[in-house]
């Protein structure tokens, strides 16, 4: 490999007297150099460079292939060898956390990581692996079709949070997955912001002439309601084959392919539908009727339009053991209709990510039980207005954040321990705080929202907030306007306000309640149940459920959330965990642009400053005896060529007294290096020295010496 000049510092925690300004200017000197990676010790910061880096290819992944994180360039590739071979030798699962705000470059370093991984197989069973590696990365194109979308800050947003497992067989070759999907922002389905798309996968499928544009009168130059101003693209085209290929690579039924499209279709139409009072007598008795490509949307969704108007346009209760039907009001009726558009998308979502799974699953005696974990989830978000869907991403970055710093704490006090080292703990904000806040049970904003869903009289919105003022009044990182009425960034009665450990971020209350009991009328979901369109039936289970049946109220929105979080953070917790933290360079999405103040933003809420902190409040460095001696043992003539006494902590030992080294403390297996600075000398002395070592061998081989 040619040595390549180093520009800045590619490990922060190399650098003395590191204030926040001093990280930006080091970062800022890599990014305009194209060294887009920098370490923090074992923790990689990414900056977007948003341009085509030319490091990525076969030869780079070569250049990392089992070699030590501190050997070669930052990387991600270097990132993902280090949890390969974790697993290889160690036998031990990992994962790699990803985070970093919308846009800053997440979801691309987790494919990377996916295709390093891929790629870095062994020679046996080629073909059965090549299949493997296919189809994971092929389920991401799919992935990306139906959950991600345009917004204003990335043209290829993430509206979903996703957890993908790979597993491994004996040899650490990658023989299968599994994803796990969280939360999808289902609100997009039928509310967009100005210059905002909806989810790809509604353009994609109008951008050709197809069968299903054909069947159900779809057409690429016609306005739809919920696709907003935006319309179908070349860029859609192309992407529509290939989400196609890759549902046949992953062996989707073409019945089921249909189905899928067919259910996208009826999603469009449904938004086209209109309601009219119809010839009934009096006022609200009339008949609802209804308007627009009914028949077509009852079609696309294979259920009878009668059927779909009576389900929209009325529902049947179950009173006293009698069935009694109601009519809805227009308004109603029209919330109907946007409810079943986002509840048949979220559930084709969630549905087309198990299909995934069947796919890509293995049975579980066939690997062994390892495993390398990928997690890529929503960076925390504060725009203009924040709203429910908000407040459960952020809560998720409450969460991860969370076990960064248990799992960074509590891995250097666990290595200290291990090597008998002394160390006194770095204080630092620890933000569960805010996670109780959100998630302790009976106390916290999650609990609080579940006992107004559950009380019989519908309580509105703004008692939800009455009372959240009431039980949280005096919180340190909770406020609102009623509680602090001269506060000028809450305007608004229905604002609340919550210091999250990466800012404030204002709320608005309105659709809260709604958003939590997110429930849909049993006359749809039996409609659903009932369809012809046999993968829609299959995700309406609870369809079938007889009305009369006094089920029980499901979970709420949030509940479900905080479970499913709580899971994941439990199942992380056990892996040896890699950071990749991502940055955004500007809110442009241009290349070679810097806003420092952006930056700065980032630098200071991923706690990344801080975490140089408690790595070097340590020690600057920690390397096991043998990789410590082969980079350095030119250094002395009692240790090169060869050391002659025993052992390598033994020859580090001589080493260290030779070269006077101080600072240095000798755990069981690794030495523990003080000072960034001893670091520094020891890399110079080898700079100097490597040039005089390589003429020196090459006169040997010349034999001129
Ligand atoms: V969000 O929270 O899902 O909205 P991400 O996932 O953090 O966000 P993403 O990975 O989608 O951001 O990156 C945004 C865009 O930046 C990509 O579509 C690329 O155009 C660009 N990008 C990101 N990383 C790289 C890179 N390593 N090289 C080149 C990149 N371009
Ligand atoms: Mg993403």
């Amino acid at each position: 490999m040619t040595a390549q000049p180093e520009v800045g510092v590619s490990d922060f925690v190399l650098m003395d007297n590191l204030t926040t300004d001093k990280f930006i200017e080091n970062l800022h000197l890599r990014f305009q150099h194209n060294k887009i990676y920098t370490y923090i010790g074992e923790v990689l910061v990414s900056v977007n460079p948003y341009k085509t880096l030319d490091i990525y290819g076969p030869q780079h992944m070569a250049e990392y292939r089992g070699r030590e994180m501190f050997e070669v360039q930052p990387h991600v590739y270097a990132v993902a060898d280090a949890c390969q071979r974790v697993l290889r030798q160690q036998g031990r699962d990992t994962c790699v956390l990803i985070s970093g705000e919308s846009g800053a470059g997440k979801t691309e370093a987790s494919k990377f990581i996916m295709k390093y991984i891929a790629a870095n197989t062994t020679q046996v069973q080629r073909e059965y692996i090549d299949r493997v590696k296919n189809v994971l990365i092929q389920s991401n194109s799919i992935l990306e079709t139906f959950g991600n979308a345009k917004t204003n800050r990335n043209d290829n947003s993430s509206r979903f949070g996703k957890y993908m497992d790979i597993h491994f067989d004996y040899k650490g070759d990658p023989v299968g997955g599994h994803i796990s999907n969280y939360l999808l922002e289902k609100s997009r389905v039928v509310a967009l912001q100005p210059g905002e798309r909806n989810f790809h996968s509604f353009y994609q499928l109008l951008s050709t002439n197809n069968a299903y544009t054909k069947k159900y009168a779809l057409s690429s130059s016609a306005v739809y309601k919920i696709l907003g101003n935006e319309r179908a693209t070349a860029q859609d085209s192309k992407l529509y084959s290939v989400t196609n290929s890759a549902f046949s690579a992953l062996g989707f039924p073409a019945n089921v392919v249909d189905d899928i499209w067919s259910i996208v279709a009826g999603v469009i139409l449904l938004g086209e539908l209109t309601f009219s009072e119809g010839d009934g007598e009096g006022e609200g008795e009339g008949e609802l009727s209804v308007g627009g490509p009914l028949a077509a949307c009852a079609g696309a969704l294979g259920v009878a339009g009668a059927a779909l108007r009576a389900a929209l346009a009325g529902r049947v209760l179950a009173a006293g053991g009698d069935l009694v039907s109601k009519r809805h009001s227009r308004s109603d009726a029209h919330y109907t209709r946007l409810a079943l558009a986002k509840a048949a998308y979220d559930r084709l979502f969630t549905w087309v990510v198990s299909q995934i799974n069947k796919a890509i699953e293995v049975p579980r005696d066939t690997y062994k039980n390892t495993l390398i974990g990928v997690l890529d989830i929503y960076g925390f978000e504060i725009f203009d207005t924040n709203s429910f869907e908000q407040f459960c991403i952020n809560y998720c970055n409450e969460k991860l954040q969370q076990l960064f710093i248990e799992l960074v704490l509590k891995q250097e006090q666990e290595e200290y321990a291990r090597e008998g080292i002394q160390w006194t703990p770095v204080q630092y904000f620890n933000n569960r705080v805010i996670c109780e806040l959100v998630d302790a049970p009976h106390a916290g904003i999650i609990a609080i929202m579940d006992e107004a869903a559950l009380n019989p009289t519908k309580i509105s919105d703004q008692q939800l907030l009455e009372a959240m003022d009431k039980r949280l009044n005096g919180h340190k990182h909770y406020t609102s306007r009623q509680l602090a009425p001269t506060d000028k960034k809450l305007k608004h009665g229905v604002d609340f306000r919550i210091t999250h450990y990466a800012g404030d971020v204002t709320y608005s209350i309105t659709g809260f309640m709604d958003k939590n009991k997110d429930s849909l009328w049993q006359d749809l979901k039996r409609l659903l149940r009932s369809s012809t369109n046999k993968s829609l039936a299959d995700m309406w289970p609870e369809g079938a459920d007889n009305i009369q049946k006094t089920s029980k109220r499901p979970p709420s929105a949030a509940t479900l959330f905080r479970n499913s979080m709580s899971s994941l953070v439990s199942g992380l917790q056990s892996k040896e965990p890699f950071y990749v933290r991502c940055v955004k360079p500007n809110p442009h999405q241009a290349p070679n642009m810097w806003d420092p103040t952006l930056v700065g933003h980032q630098v200071a809420y991923l706690g990344l400053v801080e975490n140089v902190r408690v790595r070097r409040a340590g020690f600057a460095s920690r390397q096991r005896y043998d990789r410590f001696l082969k980079r350095y043992k030119m250094l002395s003539q009692y240790t090169w060529p060869n050391y002659r006494g025993r052992g390598a902590r033994d020859a580090v030992l001589v080493l260290a007294r030779d070269l006077q080294l101080d600072g240095l403390h000798y755990g069981h297996t690794k030495l523990f290096v003080r000072s960034a600075k001893t670091l520094h000398s020891l890399e110079a002395a080898r700079s100097e020295l490597i040039p005089s070592i390589v003429i020196l061998l090459q006169k040997l081989w010349r034999g001129t010496l």
